[in-house]
This record gives structure tokens, C-alpha cells and sequence, in this order.
């Protein structure tokens, strides 16, 4: 057993004696009521899910394993020269629970990069796939033809003991993640940049450096990716994507099944797809502009024209979250070193003061401040990634750390398969005891 995995097996068997206690001398305790509305909207805010990987603040915002984004930014190492610390040093944080030391994640780094070959038979699924396809259902079908390569599958076949899923899981985990940033870059450069064609990886590369390295990018793009894919990672168990992870590991399905079907969640446009609908808003914003900076009257019409048409903002909003995401403040404070005079970003910047107060005034959203996704995707078209489809894509390979964390710990912990009770209609009516109407058809 690798020295990572051993500290990872010491780990799991202490907290199994902490999960088995919790539910042997406390598990018919009540910690939360579930009211009708919960029910039919969305089982919003109810308390049914556990994870250690982060925790979500309504006020505060995500904490990774207890730490704060900036504390993330400015703890975990960073290599020589660069802004943003390794991306494989966040995959060390969530799963193992503490901040790594440098010597630590360089050698997390080899073996990331030692598992970086993708099949062959993975380029021809994405090759085949006609060119206007969405980035994000080649990603999901690019993550489920390598069904096949799980250690889990073959283990689970050949009798492997429930007490060691999580093994196999781990080795499934890093397989997959390390050929993420890959598969990404192979999509983008197959449906944007047919004339330059595929890059191999760079061994001497980082996993944020190799994606910029195989996306064609020169620095900062190196460090935008680190940033992203560290912001993105996780953000508590019940979002979609996250959600619908766990769910389908739950039946014991393994990590490429589980992961594939995130990325299908994630692919919603009131979910991770909404960094994409912010940039097709702001471009339309910016053709009815004539490319020129809106006044603020400009701008309050642009808003309430959609808003009034039945559209949300995309961008804005959050079923948890009541102040404005850190994760748009760090991408924030990354455009006003890097890019302030960026012409997008002022878009960006001068809707921050406005939409707010309008979607007070609009009365429906509970939360009037700005999320993840009205930031990421300017980032991106400031350093060239212009083809906005493909933004989502790069919230999934971040996204994937966290949710394969969690999805080694399910397994560590024995979780159950997820079955929570529906109840119909007829049901409701009858527990908050309103009468059924008798319905005469003779009439
Ligand atoms: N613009 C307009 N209306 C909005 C709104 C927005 N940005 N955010 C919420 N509302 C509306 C909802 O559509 C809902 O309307 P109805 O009562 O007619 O259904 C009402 O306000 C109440 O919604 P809520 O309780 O505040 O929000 P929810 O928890 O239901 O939904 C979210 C959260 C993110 C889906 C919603 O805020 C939204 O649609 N935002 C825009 C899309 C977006 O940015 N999504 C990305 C979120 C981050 C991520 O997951 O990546």
C-alpha cells in the first residue's frame, strides 16, 4: 500500500467507529422537519445528505474541508513562479482532510501523470460524433466508453469484500482524473481547432499546466485553469451535479457510470451550463450596444427585457447561497489584476451594480446576488476560449474532484443506496386534510 493510501486507510477506519456510533446511539433522533412545500419544490434546504469534502454556507460560502477559498488560494502549494496553487494538491485536501505539504503533492503529481494514458478506442468515440454536438454529451459518452478500464467492476465481479470498495474506488478515482484534463482538451482542439489537431501531454507539467499546455494556451492561462478547476470542485452534496453522483454510486455503480452521469446533471442550464447562457446574454447584450459600454438605463431595460420575457438571469441566483458566491469574488479580484480593461468584463462589472436591486424590486428570486457562473466564462473569453459551449466542460473536470472524493469516502463508509419515500398528490391533500371534491361525470 502507497503511503497516500495508507494515511487515506487510517483515516476511513476512524471515522467508520464515529459514522457506526452516530447511527447506533443516536440514529432515531430527529434533526429536521419536511414541510409540503420541500416536497413538491425541489426537497429544497432539507437536511438528508452527509459530507466531509465541504460545507456550504448561506452567508459565508463554500469551505473545503474547513478552509475558505482564499485560505485554499494561499495555503495549498503552488509551483515555482505561479499564482495559483496545484489543482492535485486540492484532490489531496479533499480526500485525505488536511493541507499537503509541497513534497507531498509532487509526488500525488506522478502519479496523476503516470495514469494520463487514454484508450484509443476514447479519440473515436469523440471522433464520431458529428461536429454540432454539445461538448458536455461528448464529454459523457468520452467518460462512459472507459467503463470497461474500472478496478471496482473487475473486483466486484471476483467476489471483493464490501470492507474494500473504497480501494478499488481510490484507484478508479485517480485513473479517471488524471485523464479528464485530456479527454477536455481533445474535444476542444476536435470541435474548435480542427487545423491544429491533438496535442500529447507534457510530462514535465502539473495538471493545471498540462490542460493549458494541451489547450494551446501560453501563461496565465495556466494559472486560469488551476484557478477554475479549484473553484469549481465542490460545493456541498445536494447541487445537481454532485447530487447525481452520489446517487448513482449509491447502487454500487462505479466512478465512470457515476461520473458520467454528473456531467449529464451539471449540463442543465440552471446548473453548471448557466456560465455558458451568461456569455450568449452578455453577447447580445453587447450586439444591441453596438460593442459600446451601456448607460445604466441601458442596462436596467437589457435586464428587465429578459426578465419580462420569462427568463431568469442567467448567472444570478442560488438555492443556498444569499450573499454574493466568493467564487465570483476571487474571479473578481483575478480580472482586476489581470484584466481590467477588458471590454466584457466591464459588462460584467457595471451589471454587479444593477441586477441586484432590479431582482429585489422583481420579487421572486430569494437570493439577488451573483453566482460562479456570471464571472467564470469572461475569464475565459479574455484569454481566447471564446466557443462558450465548451465552458461547462471545464466545470465538470473541476467539478470531478469533488465528487470522486466523495464518492471514495461512500464507499470508506458503507453509505446506503440513496432511496428516499414519494407520495402522490392524493396523498398530500389528504395529510394537510384538504376534502376530496366528489366529481359527478353525469354532468
Ligand atoms: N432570474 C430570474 N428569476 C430568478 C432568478 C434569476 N436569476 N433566480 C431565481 N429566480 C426565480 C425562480 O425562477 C423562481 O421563480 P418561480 O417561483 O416562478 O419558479 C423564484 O425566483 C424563486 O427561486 P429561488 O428559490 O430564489 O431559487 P431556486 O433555488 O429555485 O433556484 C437557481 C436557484 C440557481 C436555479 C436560480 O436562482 C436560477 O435560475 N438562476 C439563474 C441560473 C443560474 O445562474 N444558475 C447557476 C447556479 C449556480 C450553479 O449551479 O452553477
Amino acid at each position: 500500500m502507497g503511503a497516500l493510501k495508507e494515511k487515506l486507510y487510517k483515516k476511513i477506519l476512524k471515522h467508520r467507529t464515529r459514522t457506526r456510533t452516530l447511527v447506533k446511539e443516536h440514529g432515531d433522533k430527529v434533526i429536521d422537519q419536511v414541510t409540503v412545500a420541500q416536497v413538491v419544490g425541489g426537497m429544497r434546504g432539507i437536511k438528508s445528505l452527509t459530507t466531509d469534502i465541504s460545507y456550504l454556507d448561506p452567508y459565508e460560502g463554500i469551505r473545503y474541508r474547513g478552509f475558505t477559498l482564499p485560505e485554499v488560494l494561499s495555503l495549498l502549494p503552488k509551483p515555482k513562479g505561479a499564482e495559483m496553487p496545484y489543482v492535485e494538491g486540492l484532490y489531496y485536501l479533499l480526500l485525505i482532510g488536511e493541507m499537503p505539504s509541497h513534497d507531498l503533492v509532487e509526488k500525488l503529481m506522478v502519479k496523476f501523470r503516470n495514469r494520463r494514458i487514454v484508450p484509443r478506442y476514447v479519440w473515436d468515440v469523440i471522433d464520431s460524433f458529428p461536429s454540432e454536438s454539445h461538448p458536455m454529451a461528448i464529454l459523457s459518452a468520452a467518460v462512459m466508453s472507459m467503463q470497461r478500464e474500472s478496478h471496482f467492476n473487475i473486483q466486484y465481479k471476483n467476489g471483493m469484500n464490501k470492507k474494500d470498495y473504497w480501494d478499488a474506488t481510490y484507484e478508479d478515482s485517480i485513473n479517471l482524473m488524471a485523464k479528464l484534463p485530456l479527454i477536455g482538451a481533445y474535444i476542444y482542439n476536435k470541435l474548435y481547432k480542427p487545423e491544429k489537431g491533438h496535442k500529447n501531454p507534457n510530462p514535465t507539467l502539473d495538471l493545471g499546466g498540462n490542460f493549458a499546455y494541451m489547450m494551446g494556451k501560453d501563461k496565465p492561462y495556466d494559472d486560469v485553469s488551476r484557478m477554475y478547476f479549484i473553484l469549481h470542485a465542490d460545493h456541498e452534496s445536494g447541487n445537481v451535479s454532485a447530487h447525481t453522483g452520489h446517487l448513482v454510486a449509491s447502487s454500487l455503480s462505479d466512478v465512470y457510470y457515476s461520473i458520467s452521469a454528473m456531467i449529464n446533471g451539471l449540463a442543465g442550464p440552471l446548473h453548471g451550463l448557466a456560465n455558458q447562457e451568461v456569455l450568449r446574454w452578455l453577447q447580445g447584450l453587447r450586439v444591441q450596444m453596438g460593442n459600446k459600454l451601456p448607460s445604466e438605463e441601458d442596462l436596467k431595460k437589457y435586464v428587465w427585457d429578459t426578465l419580462n420575457s420569462g427568463q431568469v438571469i442567467p448567472g444570478y441566483g442560488h438555492a443556498v447561497l444569499r450573499k454574493t458566491d466568493p467564487r465570483y469574488t476571487v474571479q473578481r479580484e483575478f480580472c482586476l489584476k489581470h484584466m481590467p480593461d477588458d471590454g466584457l468584463f466591464k459588462y460584467v462589472d457595471a451589471l454587479y451594480k444593477v441586477v441586484p436591486d432590479i431582482l429585489r424590486e422583481h420579487g421572486k428570486a430569494k437570493n439577488p446576488w451573483p453566482n460562479v457562473d456570471a464571472q467564470s466564462g469572461v475569464v475565459q473569453w479574455h484569454y481566447g476560449v471564446k466557443e462558450y459551449d465548451f465552458y461547462t466542460v471545464l466545470f465538470a473536470i473541476g467539478r470531478s474532484i469533488g465528487v470522486l472524493s466523495n464518492i471514495v469516502w461512500d464507499r470508506a463508509l458503507g453509505y446506503s443506496l440513496e432511496r428516499p419515500k414519494s407520495v402522490t398528490t392524493d396523498m398530500l391533500e389528504e395529510m394537510v386534510g384538504i376534502k376530496k371534491e366528489v366529481v359527478n361525470d353525469a354532468n
